[in-house]
């Protein structure tokens, strides 16, 4: 288990709290009694990060890219190290820009990896596309090396930028830019909306998506799951809410029907923010979702 307490992405701090809220609703305990050897590192730990308000002065449409080119930098290191051993890499966020730490390491170690984006959004504006400069709406684009080599900030220039188009497929999508659907288009991902998922139904369309990304059924698999791709009614604190989300249980059987492939090596819960809670019945919602989406993905409910 990997914590990457990181709020650099986006402008709304809380999502920072985000493992240790996890943690205190019982995690670690309850993937233990799920038969789990769990050990934690914690690749920010102690670490003096570059200085939040680094405006690069040659990218100033991304905000603290230093900050999080150094922060994933050191969650790629850390993961790497874990693989080693081939442990099953569970890393919990922070907002989604942590997925270019956790990512990268896993693609280092799985070359034919293939990757289940759970989002409302596409998280793939790059430095020139992106309207907010929050560099949690652009890790895709420099998973896959979409930014033009002379659009890169030196310090996330680190990122091979390896992660083959057809390799990825997107669910839960309801709030793309226009760029971000420009360069969905341009690359042929696979992208499931709520639109498909009300047409065809949770389980054909996560049957869609791994067919289009691991036809033989062969290759390992990661998911990297976003909070807000289920509906703001059943996890309500979170930075970017977007209405008419998955059900908390299309949400938990996706995660169910990744453990039962059998090939699942890692996974990404992000985008807690108990800070934007109104009351504890938020904060609790929230936190036991994301609680629920690992122990899920983890086998719970396999029996
Ligand atoms: N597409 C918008 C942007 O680039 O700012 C919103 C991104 C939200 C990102 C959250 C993590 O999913
Ligand atoms: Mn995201
Ligand atoms: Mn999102
Ligand atoms: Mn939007």
């Amino acid at each position: 288990m990997v914590l990457a307490p990181f709020s650099g992405g986006q402008l709304k701090y809380g999502v920072e709290k985000g493992p240790d809220f996890l943690l205190k609703h019982g995690l670690e305990k309850d993937l233990v009694e799920l038969g789990w050897d769990v050990t934690i590192t914690e690749p920010l730990k102690g670490k003096n990060l570059a200085d939040s308000n680094d405006a690069d002065s040659e990218f100033p449409t991304v905000k603290k890219p230093t900050l999080v080119g150094e922060t994933t930098h050191l969650i790629n290191q850390t993961i790497t190290d874990s693989l080693k051993d081939d442990k099953f890499i569970l890393t919990l966020g922070g907002d989604h820009s942590i997925a270019m730490g956790s990512i990268s390491a896993v693609l280092e170690k799985y070359d034919d990896l293939c990757l289940l984006w759970i989002d409302a959004h596409a998280d793939i504006n790059t430095v020139e596309s992106t309207e907010s400069g929050n560099l949690h709406g652009c890790p895709v684009s420099f998973l896959m090396g979409v930014n033009p080599p002379d659009k890169i900030p030196k310090s996330l220039s680190w990122i091979k930028g390896n992660l083959k188009p057809n390799r990825i497929a997107y669910i839960g999508l309801r709030d793309v830019d226009e760029g971000e659907k420009k360069i969905l288009k341009e690359n042929n991902i696979k992208a499931f909306s709520m639109y498909h998922i009300d047409r065809f139904g949770i389980n054909k369309v996560i049957e869609m998506a791994l067919q289009a990304i691991n036809p033989t059924g062969k290759s390992p698999l990661m998911c990297s799951f976003d909070v807000d791709a289920i509906d703001p009614l059943y996890v309500p604190a979170t930075g970017t809410p977007v209405r008419g989300g998955l059900t908390l249980r299309e949400g938990l059987f996706l995660t169910e029907r990744l453990a039962e492939t059998g090939n699942l090596v890692a996974l990404d819960v992000v985008e807690c923010n108990p800070d934007l809670a109104q009351n504890e019945t938020h904060v609790l919602d929230t936190i036991s979702a994301g609680c629920a989406i690992a122990r899920c993905a983890l086998g719970e409910t396999l029996l």
